[in-house]
């Protein structure tokens, strides 16, 4: 890298997966054992900085204004390695990451996080990447954090190749495309009990269902683009919640045994399906922790959070529309 400083900002917007990841079929290049298909939430972005200083001896990372946790900065530093070796340089980081969503409400997001670092730390070292780029090394990082690099609805592809070069994420569809929106419900801002990484590897190595969900995962993703390209809201749904309980079914199978839901979470399936019997398009998705996602239409999203926000064991709603791909913020420039 030339002599003087060299840095990039980039912002992502996490996601939230309909059809979800879960298991990887090489641990080393981060390869899906499935794919997945996510939509990108606006209301929920990571800006992170990334400047390049010839002085520095390690790579450093501060998130929201804090110095970082030594597992967390371990695998930045993991990442930039990647980043390092792959373009031939040497020079460590100051990494500094902002989310503009709360702390603590249990949002942490390694989707907009390695998407927002991708594009940072490439642009900082010099290097134009196209989005399929960002979108395989993003994968390094994280494996949902390949389907931030796109706005809209998103699919993260996988192959046999062992090399991975299939495994990049796709947009199946542009923010505009659906009026879509995601009320993110918040009923515990704990840290959780197990990072889905370890619970992924416990339920491949222990889950008598993990061969079957990998079997069964084509046809899910085959019938919600069906659903996408149909714009047949009910079948999204009614998929969605399918592949969710699906996913959990993993964790809840392992041993021992992982649950990530508390009583909040199982509260608010079922307010949901009252609210669908009510005539309410409104169906639940959650990752591995025990906020409730509920996905809905455009028209129902107002009345929805006005809802949600007086229940009890609700500590906070987000809305959130679709997002937009990774973009350079240009205050580098
Ligand atoms: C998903 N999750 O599709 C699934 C559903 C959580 C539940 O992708 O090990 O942090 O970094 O590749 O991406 C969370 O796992 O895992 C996740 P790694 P990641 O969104």
């Amino acid at each position: 890298l030339d002599k003087k400083l060299k840095s990039a900002t980039a912002l992502a917007c996490a996601n939230i997966a309909l059809i979800k990841y879960w298991g990887k079929r090489d641990p080393i290049l981060n390869l899906p054992a499935v794919g997945s298909i996510s939509l990108t939430l606006d209301a929920l972005q990571t800006k992170t900085r990334v400047i390049y200083n010839p002085e520095l001896n390690q790579d450093l990372l501060t998130i929201n204004n804090s110095e970082a946790t030594d597992a967390q900065t371990k695998r930045v530093q993991k990442f930039l390695d990647i980043v390092r070796a792959k373009y031939g340089f040497r020079e460590y980081a100051t990494v500094i990451s902002d989310n503009n969503f709360p702390t603590g409400a249990g949002l942490a997001s390694s989707a907009s996080a390695f998407a927002a670092l991708s594009m940072a730390a490439t642009c900082a070292a010099g290097q134009k990447m196209t989005k399929k780029d960002l979108s395989l090394l993003s994968r390094r990082g994280s494996g949902s954090a390949a389907r931030s690099i796109y706005g809209g609805i998103v699919e993260m592809q996988t192959g046999e190749d062992p090399k991975g070069e299939k495994d990049y994420a796709i947009q199946l569809a542009t923010p505009d495309y659906w009026g879509l929106r995601v009320l993110i419900l918040i009923t515990s801002a704990e840290e959780k009990k197990i990072g889905s990484t370890e619970a992924m590897n416990l339920s491949a190595e222990t889950s008598p269902y993990y061969q079957q969900w990998v079997i069964s995962a084509k046809s899910d993703l085959h019938e919600m683009k069906q659903a996408i390209q149909d714009k047949d809201f009910e079948k999204l749904g009614e998929l969605s919640e399918f592949s969710a309980l699906k996913m959990h079914a993993l964790p809840l199978t392992s041993r021992p045994s992982v649950i990530y839901w508390n009583s909040g979470t199982l509260d608010l399936i079922e307010e949901v399906r009252i609210l669908r019997q009510q005539g309410i398009p409104a169906y639940f998705t959650m990752d591995a922790g025990p906020q409730v996602k509920v996905i809905t239409l455009s028209e129902y999203a107002g009345s929805l959070m006005n809802h949600f926000s007086h229940k009890k064991g609700i500590k906070r709603c987000i809305e959130s529309k679709l997002g937009a791909d990774v973009y350079l913020t240009g205050d580098d420039s």
